[in-house]
Protein backbone atom coordinates (compact mmCIF):
# COMPACT_ATOMS: atom_id res chain seq x y z
CA UNK A 1 0.00 0.00 0.00
CA UNK A 2 1.21 3.36 -0.77
CA UNK A 3 0.11 6.09 1.23
CA UNK A 4 0.02 10.12 0.56
CA UNK A 5 -0.36 12.50 3.41
CA UNK A 6 -1.44 16.11 3.03
CA UNK A 7 -0.21 17.97 6.22
CA UNK A 8 2.99 16.68 8.23
CA UNK A 9 2.06 18.40 11.57
CA UNK A 10 0.72 17.26 15.30
CA UNK A 11 -1.37 14.85 13.46
CA UNK A 12 0.17 14.14 10.27
CA UNK A 13 3.32 13.47 10.76
CA UNK A 14 2.96 10.69 13.72
CA UNK A 15 0.29 9.33 11.55
CA UNK A 16 2.90 9.01 8.90
CA UNK A 17 5.14 7.52 10.47
CA UNK A 18 3.04 5.27 11.95
CA UNK A 19 1.53 4.04 8.79
CA UNK A 20 5.41 3.98 7.77
CA UNK A 21 6.64 2.01 10.88
CA UNK A 22 3.76 -1.15 9.86
CA UNK A 23 5.58 -1.12 6.38
CA UNK A 24 3.05 0.89 4.75
CA UNK A 25 5.32 3.03 1.93
CA UNK A 26 4.55 6.75 2.52
CA UNK A 27 5.10 10.01 1.19
CA UNK A 28 4.59 13.11 3.06
CA UNK A 29 3.32 16.41 1.78
CA UNK A 30 3.64 19.64 3.51
CA UNK A 31 3.43 23.19 1.98
CA UNK A 32 6.58 24.27 4.01
CA UNK A 33 9.63 23.84 2.38
CA UNK A 34 11.51 23.91 5.62
CA UNK A 35 9.29 21.55 7.57
CA UNK A 36 10.02 19.06 4.44
CA UNK A 37 13.49 19.75 4.18
CA UNK A 38 13.97 19.23 8.30
CA UNK A 39 12.12 15.77 7.78
CA UNK A 40 14.20 14.54 5.30
CA UNK A 41 17.27 15.17 7.27
CA UNK A 42 15.93 12.99 9.41
CA UNK A 43 14.61 15.79 12.20
CA UNK A 44 11.07 16.34 13.75
CA UNK A 45 9.84 19.94 13.72
CA UNK A 46 7.42 19.17 16.79
CA UNK A 47 8.25 17.92 20.18
CA UNK A 48 6.44 14.75 20.73
CA UNK A 49 7.68 12.14 22.80
CA UNK A 50 9.07 8.93 20.88
CA UNK A 51 8.45 10.91 17.90
CA UNK A 52 12.47 11.24 16.75
CA UNK A 53 13.56 7.84 17.35
CA UNK A 54 10.39 6.86 15.22
CA UNK A 55 11.04 9.27 12.15
CA UNK A 56 14.43 8.02 12.63
CA UNK A 57 13.22 4.41 12.23
CA UNK A 58 11.29 4.82 8.94
CA UNK A 59 14.08 6.68 7.06
CA UNK A 60 16.52 4.32 7.71
CA UNK A 61 13.39 1.44 6.34
CA UNK A 62 13.13 3.76 3.40
CA UNK A 63 9.70 3.64 4.65
CA UNK A 64 8.85 7.72 4.73
CA UNK A 65 10.15 10.62 3.15
CA UNK A 66 8.95 13.98 2.69
CA UNK A 67 7.91 16.36 -0.53
CA UNK A 68 5.95 19.54 -1.30
CA UNK A 69 4.22 18.15 -4.85
CA UNK A 70 1.69 14.88 -4.41
CA UNK A 71 2.19 11.57 -6.30
CA UNK A 72 -0.10 8.93 -6.64
CA UNK A 73 -1.12 6.61 -4.43
CA UNK A 74 -3.47 4.03 -3.26
CA UNK A 75 -4.84 6.02 -0.12
CA UNK A 76 -4.49 9.78 0.72
CA UNK A 77 -4.86 11.28 4.47
CA UNK A 78 -6.01 14.98 4.69
CA UNK A 79 -4.56 16.15 7.81
CA UNK A 80 -4.05 20.06 7.82
CA UNK A 81 -4.92 22.61 10.13
CA UNK A 82 -9.17 23.70 10.30
CA UNK A 83 -9.13 27.19 11.96
CA UNK A 84 -11.57 29.05 13.27
CA UNK A 85 -12.85 31.91 10.94
CA UNK A 86 -13.03 35.74 12.13
CA UNK A 87 -17.07 35.58 11.85
CA UNK A 88 -20.05 35.75 14.84
CA UNK A 89 -19.55 32.28 15.62
CA UNK A 90 -15.93 31.44 14.59
CA UNK A 91 -16.84 28.68 12.14
CA UNK A 92 -14.69 26.54 10.36
CA UNK A 93 -12.67 27.71 8.04
CA UNK A 94 -12.46 24.43 5.47
CA UNK A 95 -9.69 26.44 3.15
CA UNK A 96 -6.89 24.13 3.91
CA UNK A 97 -8.90 20.67 3.70
CA UNK A 98 -10.29 21.82 0.08
CA UNK A 99 -6.84 23.18 -1.20
CA UNK A 100 -5.66 19.56 0.09
CA UNK A 101 -8.44 18.33 -2.15
CA UNK A 102 -8.13 19.86 -5.28
CA UNK A 103 -4.36 19.89 -4.61
CA UNK A 104 -4.73 15.52 -4.76
CA UNK A 105 -7.58 15.04 -7.61
CA UNK A 106 -5.08 15.16 -10.45
CA UNK A 107 -3.30 12.45 -8.62
CA UNK A 108 -6.57 10.06 -8.34
CA UNK A 109 -6.80 6.64 -9.89
CA UNK A 110 -10.19 3.99 -9.27
CA UNK A 111 -10.23 2.55 -6.50
CA UNK A 112 -7.98 4.90 -4.61
CA UNK A 113 -9.50 5.93 -1.08
CA UNK A 114 -9.75 9.63 0.47
CA UNK A 115 -9.62 10.03 3.99
CA UNK A 116 -10.26 13.40 5.97
CA UNK A 117 -8.91 12.96 9.97
CA UNK A 118 -8.84 16.82 10.27
CA UNK A 119 -11.55 17.90 12.08
CA UNK A 120 -14.50 19.64 10.01
CA UNK A 121 -17.94 21.01 10.90
CA UNK A 122 -21.08 18.40 10.84
CA UNK A 123 -21.59 17.76 7.26
CA UNK A 124 -18.51 19.09 5.54
CA UNK A 125 -18.05 15.39 4.34
CA UNK A 126 -20.74 15.22 2.39
CA UNK A 127 -21.53 19.21 1.72
CA UNK A 128 -18.23 20.09 0.81
CA UNK A 129 -15.46 17.25 -0.30
CA UNK A 130 -17.71 14.70 -1.73
CA UNK A 131 -19.20 17.29 -4.18
CA UNK A 132 -15.46 18.43 -5.43
CA UNK A 133 -14.69 14.95 -5.84
CA UNK A 134 -17.79 13.97 -7.92
CA UNK A 135 -17.13 17.03 -9.90
CA UNK A 136 -13.68 15.24 -10.84
CA UNK A 137 -15.80 12.72 -12.45
CA UNK A 138 -15.70 9.87 -9.48
CA UNK A 139 -18.93 7.96 -7.92
CA UNK A 140 -18.01 7.79 -4.52
CA UNK A 141 -18.39 4.62 -3.05
CA UNK A 142 -18.05 2.57 -6.94
CA UNK A 143 -14.52 3.89 -8.12
CA UNK A 144 -13.21 6.49 -5.18
CA UNK A 145 -13.71 5.63 -1.51
CA UNK A 146 -14.61 8.36 1.20
CA UNK A 147 -14.47 8.48 4.72
CA UNK A 148 -13.87 10.81 7.81
CA UNK A 149 -11.73 9.41 10.42
CA UNK A 150 -11.08 12.27 13.28
CA UNK A 151 -8.02 12.06 14.80
CA UNK A 152 -8.39 12.24 18.43
CA UNK A 153 -4.93 11.59 19.77
CA UNK A 154 -3.59 13.41 23.23
CA UNK A 155 -0.60 15.20 22.43
CA UNK A 156 1.83 14.11 25.11
CA UNK A 157 0.69 10.48 24.39
CA UNK A 158 0.66 10.28 20.39
CA UNK A 159 2.04 7.50 19.63
CA UNK A 160 0.75 5.37 21.80
CA UNK A 161 -2.60 6.84 21.70
CA UNK A 162 -2.44 5.94 17.54
CA UNK A 163 -1.91 2.22 18.18
CA UNK A 164 -4.42 1.60 21.14
CA UNK A 165 -7.51 4.09 20.82
CA UNK A 166 -10.61 3.48 19.15
CA UNK A 167 -10.95 4.77 15.96
CA UNK A 168 -14.34 6.00 14.83
CA UNK A 169 -14.25 5.43 10.61
CA UNK A 170 -17.22 7.68 8.85
CA UNK A 171 -17.66 6.07 5.48
CA UNK A 172 -20.07 7.96 3.33
CA UNK A 173 -21.15 4.53 2.34
CA UNK A 174 -21.02 0.80 2.69
CA UNK A 175 -18.03 0.21 1.01
CA UNK A 176 -16.08 3.64 1.85
CA UNK A 177 -16.80 2.64 5.52
CA UNK A 178 -15.03 -1.18 4.26
CA UNK A 179 -12.20 0.93 2.18
CA UNK A 180 -11.57 2.73 6.03
CA UNK A 181 -11.60 -0.06 8.41
CA UNK A 182 -8.52 -1.73 5.71
CA UNK A 183 -6.80 1.34 5.97
CA UNK A 184 -6.17 1.26 9.99
CA UNK A 185 -6.41 -2.18 10.36
CA UNK A 186 -2.70 -2.06 9.35
CA UNK A 187 -1.62 -0.61 12.67
CA UNK A 188 -4.97 0.40 15.51
CA UNK A 189 -5.23 -2.09 17.87
CA UNK A 190 -8.83 -0.43 19.21
CA UNK A 191 -12.08 -1.07 18.52
CA UNK A 192 -12.48 0.03 14.49
CA UNK A 193 -16.19 1.49 14.80
CA UNK A 194 -17.69 2.15 11.24
CA UNK A 195 -20.55 4.66 11.39
CA UNK A 196 -21.95 7.43 8.61
CA UNK A 197 -19.79 10.47 7.61
CA UNK A 198 -21.39 13.43 9.73
CA UNK A 199 -22.00 10.71 12.70
CA UNK A 200 -18.07 10.44 12.60
CA UNK A 201 -17.63 14.37 12.76
CA UNK A 202 -20.26 15.16 15.35
CA UNK A 203 -18.99 12.68 17.51
CA UNK A 204 -15.33 13.98 17.42
CA UNK A 205 -16.57 17.57 18.16
CA UNK A 206 -18.77 16.46 20.92
CA UNK A 207 -15.80 14.56 23.00
CA UNK A 208 -13.83 17.94 22.66
CA UNK A 209 -17.10 20.09 23.57
CA UNK A 210 -18.18 17.70 26.72
CA UNK A 211 -14.32 18.29 27.99
CA UNK A 212 -14.34 22.01 27.32
CA UNK A 213 -17.76 22.04 29.22
CA UNK A 214 -16.75 20.19 31.80
CA UNK A 215 -13.84 22.40 32.62
CA UNK A 216 -15.72 25.53 31.95
CA UNK A 217 -18.16 23.87 35.04
CA UNK A 218 -14.92 23.57 36.82
CA UNK A 219 -13.90 27.43 36.55
CA UNK A 220 -17.04 28.87 36.89
CA UNK A 221 -16.81 27.11 40.52
CA UNK A 222 -13.91 28.88 41.30
CA UNK A 223 -15.00 31.99 40.74
CA UNK A 224 -18.18 31.18 42.50
CA UNK A 225 -16.01 29.88 45.42
CA UNK A 226 -13.61 33.04 45.09
CA UNK A 227 -16.58 35.16 46.06
CA UNK A 228 -18.19 32.99 48.48
CA UNK A 229 -14.70 32.32 50.47
CA UNK A 230 -14.77 28.71 50.33
CA UNK A 231 -11.42 26.45 48.44
CA UNK A 232 -13.16 25.44 45.32
CA UNK A 233 -10.54 22.82 45.34
CA UNK A 234 -11.40 20.92 48.16
CA UNK A 235 -15.07 20.97 46.70
CA UNK A 236 -13.74 19.04 43.69
CA UNK A 237 -12.07 16.69 45.74
CA UNK A 238 -14.73 16.09 47.84
CA UNK A 239 -17.41 15.65 44.74
CA UNK A 240 -15.43 13.65 42.78
CA UNK A 241 -15.37 11.08 45.89
CA UNK A 242 -18.89 10.65 44.87
CA UNK A 243 -19.11 7.40 42.33
CA UNK A 244 -21.06 9.39 39.55
CA UNK A 245 -19.16 12.24 39.72
CA UNK A 246 -16.07 13.97 37.67
CA UNK A 247 -15.20 17.65 38.07
CA UNK A 248 -12.48 18.83 36.05
CA UNK A 249 -10.04 20.93 36.81
CA UNK A 250 -9.70 24.85 36.60
CA UNK A 251 -6.80 26.62 35.26
CA UNK A 252 -6.22 29.99 33.59
CA UNK A 253 -8.32 28.91 30.48
CA UNK A 254 -8.68 26.81 28.05
CA UNK A 255 -6.15 25.83 24.73
CA UNK A 256 -4.42 24.40 22.29
CA UNK A 257 -6.18 23.29 18.50
CA UNK A 258 -8.56 21.60 19.70
CA UNK A 259 -11.29 22.31 22.85
CA UNK A 260 -10.89 26.34 21.93
CA UNK A 261 -11.91 25.95 18.40
CA UNK A 262 -14.08 23.11 17.45
CA UNK A 263 -17.14 23.54 19.79
CA UNK A 264 -17.84 26.93 17.78
CA UNK A 265 -18.00 24.63 14.51
CA UNK A 266 -21.27 23.27 16.02
CA UNK A 267 -22.10 26.69 17.27
CA UNK A 268 -22.24 28.08 14.11
CA UNK A 269 -24.09 24.99 12.05
CA UNK A 270 -27.03 25.71 15.44
CA UNK A 271 -26.46 28.89 17.35
CA UNK A 272 -29.83 28.90 18.68
CA UNK A 273 -29.81 25.69 19.90
CA UNK A 274 -26.11 25.45 21.02
CA UNK A 275 -26.58 27.72 23.64
CA UNK A 276 -24.52 25.53 26.71
CA UNK A 277 -21.91 25.23 24.49
CA UNK A 278 -21.41 28.40 23.82
CA UNK A 279 -21.56 29.43 27.22
CA UNK A 280 -19.01 27.14 28.33
CA UNK A 281 -16.68 28.58 25.45
CA UNK A 282 -17.23 32.32 26.81
CA UNK A 283 -16.93 30.91 30.45
CA UNK A 284 -12.95 29.53 29.27
CA UNK A 285 -12.46 32.97 27.45
CA UNK A 286 -12.86 34.98 30.35
CA UNK A 287 -10.05 32.87 32.86
CA UNK A 288 -7.00 35.33 31.51
CA UNK A 289 -8.53 38.34 32.30
CA UNK A 290 -9.59 36.93 36.08
CA UNK A 291 -6.25 35.48 36.92
CA UNK A 292 -4.58 38.77 35.22
CA UNK A 293 -6.96 40.42 37.84
CA UNK A 294 -6.26 38.33 40.87
CA UNK A 295 -2.30 38.97 40.03
CA UNK A 296 -2.77 42.51 39.73
CA UNK A 297 -4.61 42.22 43.62
CA UNK A 298 -2.15 39.76 44.95
CA UNK A 299 0.27 42.55 44.05
CA UNK A 300 -1.45 45.03 45.29
CA UNK A 301 -1.28 46.63 42.19
CA UNK A 302 1.22 45.97 38.81
CA UNK A 303 2.90 49.52 38.37
CA UNK A 304 6.55 48.84 38.78
CA UNK A 305 6.66 44.94 39.92
CA UNK A 306 8.13 42.71 37.70
CA UNK A 307 6.15 39.20 37.62
CA UNK A 308 7.40 36.08 36.07
CA UNK A 309 5.43 33.90 34.03
CA UNK A 310 6.19 29.98 34.39
CA UNK A 311 5.38 28.20 31.38
CA UNK A 312 3.30 29.53 27.63
CA UNK A 313 2.21 26.71 26.11
CA UNK A 314 -1.19 25.58 26.34
CA UNK A 315 -0.82 22.58 28.68
CA UNK A 316 2.35 21.12 30.19
CA UNK A 317 4.93 19.30 28.70
CA UNK A 318 4.49 20.34 25.05
CA UNK A 319 5.95 22.86 23.05
CA UNK A 320 2.67 24.20 21.08
CA UNK A 321 1.91 27.67 22.16
CA UNK A 322 -1.32 27.58 19.89
CA UNK A 323 -4.70 29.05 21.32
CA UNK A 324 -2.78 28.93 24.64
CA UNK A 325 -4.12 31.16 27.49
CA UNK A 326 -0.64 31.40 29.12
CA UNK A 327 -0.14 33.87 25.70
CA UNK A 328 -2.49 35.80 26.57
CA UNK A 329 -1.77 36.56 29.89
CA UNK A 330 1.51 37.50 29.21
CA UNK A 331 0.58 39.80 26.64
CA UNK A 332 -2.63 41.59 29.09
CA UNK A 333 0.27 41.43 31.83
CA UNK A 334 2.56 43.26 29.44
CA UNK A 335 -0.03 45.67 28.55
CA UNK A 336 -0.95 46.22 31.95
CA UNK A 337 1.55 48.76 33.11
CA UNK A 338 3.69 46.05 34.91
CA UNK A 339 7.36 47.13 35.44
CA UNK A 340 8.55 44.13 33.67
CA UNK A 341 7.01 40.73 32.44
CA UNK A 342 9.12 37.94 31.79
CA UNK A 343 8.60 34.68 30.48
CA UNK A 344 10.45 31.41 31.76
CA UNK A 345 9.33 28.14 29.82
CA UNK A 346 11.79 25.42 29.20
CA UNK A 347 9.41 24.57 26.36
CA UNK A 348 9.36 26.94 24.37
CA UNK A 349 12.69 27.91 22.02
CA UNK A 350 11.71 31.51 21.02
CA UNK A 351 14.26 34.49 21.51
CA UNK A 352 12.00 36.11 23.42
CA UNK A 353 11.59 33.41 26.17
CA UNK A 354 14.08 33.08 28.90
CA UNK A 355 15.52 29.69 29.65
CA UNK A 356 17.42 30.20 32.90
CA UNK A 357 15.09 30.08 35.81
CA UNK A 358 17.12 31.83 38.54
CA UNK A 359 17.45 34.72 36.01
CA UNK A 360 14.18 35.05 35.35
CA UNK A 361 12.54 35.10 39.20
CA UNK A 362 15.49 37.35 40.07
CA UNK A 363 13.57 40.90 41.58
CA UNK A 364 10.51 39.47 40.56
CA UNK A 365 7.75 39.94 43.03
CA UNK A 366 5.72 36.94 41.42
CA UNK A 367 5.70 33.81 40.08
CA UNK A 368 2.65 33.21 37.79
CA UNK A 369 2.48 29.38 37.10
CA UNK A 370 0.19 29.01 33.78
CA UNK A 371 1.12 25.68 32.44
CA UNK A 372 1.78 22.25 34.43
CA UNK A 373 4.97 21.36 33.06
CA UNK A 374 6.94 18.81 34.78
CA UNK A 375 9.80 21.17 35.52
CA UNK A 376 6.89 22.84 37.65
CA UNK A 377 6.13 20.39 40.14
CA UNK A 378 8.59 20.79 42.51
CA UNK A 379 11.38 22.98 43.72
CA UNK A 380 13.78 23.29 46.70
CA UNK A 381 13.26 26.66 47.54
CA UNK A 382 16.61 28.07 46.70
CA UNK A 383 15.34 28.68 42.99
CA UNK A 384 13.34 31.83 44.99
CA UNK A 385 16.42 33.07 46.35
CA UNK A 386 16.61 36.11 44.15
CA UNK A 387 12.88 37.57 44.47
CA UNK A 388 12.07 40.83 45.42
CA UNK A 389 8.99 39.02 47.68
CA UNK A 390 8.75 35.08 47.33
CA UNK A 391 5.44 34.61 45.83
CA UNK A 392 3.58 31.70 43.63
CA UNK A 393 0.45 32.09 42.25
CA UNK A 394 -0.21 28.35 41.19
CA UNK A 395 -3.21 28.34 38.77
CA UNK A 396 -2.60 25.18 37.86
CA UNK A 397 -2.47 23.72 41.24
CA UNK A 398 0.39 21.92 40.32
CA UNK A 399 3.30 22.53 42.83
CA UNK A 400 3.51 19.46 45.15
CA UNK A 401 4.98 21.47 48.10
CA UNK A 402 5.71 24.91 48.46
CA UNK A 403 8.93 25.90 50.20
CA UNK A 404 8.20 27.52 53.67
CA UNK A 405 9.22 30.64 52.89
CA UNK A 406 7.25 31.31 49.67
CA UNK A 407 3.97 32.50 50.27
CA UNK A 408 2.17 29.86 47.85
CA UNK A 409 -1.31 30.81 46.21
CA UNK A 410 -3.84 28.53 44.19
CA UNK A 411 -7.09 28.82 42.75
CA UNK A 412 -8.21 27.39 46.29
CA UNK A 413 -7.55 30.40 48.31
CA UNK A 414 -8.38 33.56 46.43
CA UNK A 415 -11.22 35.72 47.57
CA UNK A 416 -12.70 38.92 46.40
N1 LIG B 1 -7.60 21.55 30.70
C1 LIG B 1 -8.11 22.12 31.85
N2 LIG B 1 -8.68 21.29 32.78
C2 LIG B 1 -8.77 19.95 32.61
C3 LIG B 1 -8.25 19.38 31.43
C4 LIG B 1 -7.67 20.21 30.48
O1 LIG B 1 -8.07 23.35 32.06
O2 LIG B 1 -9.30 19.27 33.51
C5 LIG B 1 -7.04 22.44 29.65
C6 LIG B 1 -5.56 22.17 29.32
O3 LIG B 1 -4.72 22.85 30.22
C7 LIG B 1 -5.48 22.71 27.91
C8 LIG B 1 -6.87 22.37 27.32
O4 LIG B 1 -7.70 22.14 28.44
O5 LIG B 1 -5.34 24.12 27.90
C9 LIG B 1 -6.88 21.17 26.41
O6 LIG B 1 -6.07 20.12 26.93
P1 LIG B 1 -6.47 18.56 26.87
O7 LIG B 1 -5.36 17.80 27.48
O8 LIG B 1 -7.82 18.38 27.45
O9 LIG B 1 -6.67 18.25 25.36
P2 LIG B 1 -5.86 18.46 24.00
O10 LIG B 1 -6.37 19.72 23.37
O11 LIG B 1 -4.41 18.34 24.17
O12 LIG B 1 -6.39 17.19 23.19
C10 LIG B 1 -7.80 17.00 23.01
C11 LIG B 1 -8.14 15.55 23.38
N3 LIG B 1 -9.59 15.39 23.45
C12 LIG B 1 -10.20 14.81 24.52
O13 LIG B 1 -9.59 14.39 25.48
C13 LIG B 1 -11.67 14.65 24.43
C14 LIG B 1 -7.54 14.61 22.35
O14 LIG B 1 -7.95 13.28 22.58
C15 LIG B 1 -7.95 15.04 20.93
O15 LIG B 1 -7.38 14.23 19.93
C16 LIG B 1 -7.46 16.45 20.70
O16 LIG B 1 -8.12 17.28 21.66
C17 LIG B 1 -7.82 16.89 19.31
O17 LIG B 1 -6.91 16.90 18.45
O18 LIG B 1 -8.99 17.15 19.01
Amino acid sequence: MKLVTLGLGYIGLPTSIMFAKHGVDVLGIDVQQKVVDSLNQGKIHIEEPGLQEALEEVMASGKFKASTAPEKGDVFIIAVPTPNRDDQYKSVDLKYVLSAVEMIIPYLETNNTVIVESTIAPRTTDDHVKPLLEKAGFTIGEDLFLVHCPERVLPGQIMHELIHNNRIIGGVTEACKEAGKKVYGTFVQGELILTDAKTAEMSKLMENTYRDVNIALANELVKVCTKLGINALDVIQMANKHPRVNLHSPGPGVGGHCLAVDPYFIVAEAPDQAKLIYQARDINVSMPSFVVEHTAKLLNGLEGKKITVFGLTYKGNVDDIRESPAMDIYGMLKASGAGEVVAYDPHVNLEWVEQDMEKAVKDSSLVLILTDHNEFKEFNGSEFAGMATKQIFDTKNIVKQSPSDVTYINFGNLYD
